[in-house]
């Protein structure tokens, strides 16, 4: 088989890359190792930047994201048994995020993709990616029992953290930059009301908790745990109770529990790949990059390097220009890293470390205290949590 644009990895990078191409009447063949229940069932982002929302705008997919999303001008910061607003439509000059999960989002890209009847591998084996540095790469895997394989122009390697894209590309092209964190993210999906309209973020004595939803009747919470914890070693009942402690009086008395959709644990990383493109391949998303879940950045920072792909293809493609190409790893690493410093410092001023000592809290009482009073410090809050501009 023969494409313009061979893409690996049908998470929301490479599903939002393929409809895009298809806008511009550029050919993909998408290949994924899992199924599309498997794809569907990771429950992961749920709040949307206005760069997102337009990207799927201009893919096509973007209806019901308005329709049912759930746009949201203010977060509460809760530290010291207080709730504090941040202003983010304010603060922003009338910005805002949307509130929609990660699910829906690719839902309604499989949708599309299926619609336009647009070729994707589901259940692809062994995928191998060959000879991106030459003229004419390949992608080879294994179906049904049955070797197959791809040529094309480009790979476009959208496989995620443990993908084979980047794993490929050959240690010495490659820098990579990380930080681990001594702590997880406990998660539960829950069919109750959310205790609150807005996304609380609190940091309390005893760890971080973040109090998200999917919908009026749909919540999603998280509770910071020991980087060594199991999600068996976690009752439902002990999620509520210990969520609970973390909440201010009032939120504790309005939490509705029920029992868990879900439950699982997210260890928290910091880590970035350079660069992003190696000849005919280029990674996007968490392919190249994984930022802590605190700013709310992943899926955005996976939209908005699909962005300037997309544009780049589109320039080689259409008006045979390569410069689009030429800089995309700079471009995706400026934003990226710009993501990466927001989601470290958020993470790091709304958790409890181990080893922060004394002085160390004192540090993020204060600068707690800062950011909630000065308005210089509150917009610098928001104008990265709704999103830096893509400059295209
Ligand atoms: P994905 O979603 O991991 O998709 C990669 C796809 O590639 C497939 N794959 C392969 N296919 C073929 N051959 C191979 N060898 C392959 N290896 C892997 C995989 O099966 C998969 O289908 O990466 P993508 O598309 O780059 O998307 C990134 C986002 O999923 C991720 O950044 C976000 O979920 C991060 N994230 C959040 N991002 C936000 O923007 N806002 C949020 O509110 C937010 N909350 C979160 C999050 C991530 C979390 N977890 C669990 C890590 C909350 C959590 C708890
Ligand atoms: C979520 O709803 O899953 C969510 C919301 C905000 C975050 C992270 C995750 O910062």
């Amino acid at each position: 088989m023969r494409t313009q644009v061979a893409i690996i990895g049908a998470g929301p990078a490479g599903l939002l890359l393929g409809q895009l191409l298809h806008t511009s009447g550029i050919a993909a063949v998408i290949i994924e190792q899992r199924s599309p229940d498997y794809v569907l069932g990771r429950i992961r982002a749920g709040v949307l930047e206005q760069v997102t929302m337009d990207l799927l705008d201009q893919a096509g997919v973007g209806a019901r994201a308005h329709a049912e999303g759930l746009p949201h001008d203010g977060i509460e910061l809760l530290f010291q048994g207080q709730r504090h607003r941040i202003d983010l439509h304010a603060l922003t000059g009338g910005r805002r995020v949307m509130v929609y999960g990660q699910t829906e989002v690719t839902r309604d890209l499989m949708a599309a993709r299926a619609a336009a009847s647009l070729p994707t591998v589901y259940d692809a084996h062994k995928v191998q990616v060959h000879d991106f540095d030459g003229a004419q790469p390949r992608v080879t895997y294994e179906k049904d029992g049955q070797t197959h394989e791809i040529t094309c122009d480009f790979i476009a390697g959208c496989d995620g953290y443990h993908g084979v894209c980047r794993a490929s590309v050959p240690a010495d092209a490659l820098k990579t930059y990380e930080r681990v964190y001594p702590f997880g993210w406990l998660g539960v999906l829950a069919d109750v009301k959310p205790v609150c309209d807005e996304l609380i973020y609190a940091n309390t004595e005893r760890g971080f908790a973040l109090c998200s939803m999917r919908s009026a009747t749909r919540s999603r919470y998280y509770l910071q745990v020991p980087a060594t914890d199991t999600v068996e070693q976690w009752s439902t009942g002990q999620f509520w109770a210990e969520l609970r402690n973390r909440l201010d009086a009032e939120a504790g008395e309005r939490l509705v529990t029920g029992p868990a959709l879900e439950m699982s644990i997210a260890p928290l990383r910091s880590f970035v790949a350079e660069p992003m493109r190696f000849g005919r391949l280029f990674l996007a998303g968490d392919a190249a990059h994984i930022v802590p879940p605190t700013g709310a950045k992943g899926l955005n920072l996976a939209a908005s390097d699909v962005g300037y792909l997309w544009n780049a293809l589109a320039d080689y493609y259409n008006d045979k220009s390569s410069a689009g190409i030429d800089t995309y790893s700079d471009r995706c690493l400026r934003r990226v890293w710009r993501a990466e410093r927001f989601s470290w410092w958020f993470t790091s001023l709304m958790h409890r470390f181990p080893d922060t000592g004394a002085f160390g809290q004192k540090m993020q009482d204060a600068e707690l205290d800062y950011l909630v009073h000065s308005r210089a410090a509150s917009t610098a809050l928001a104008e990265n949590y709704v999103g830096l501009p893509l400059e295209l």
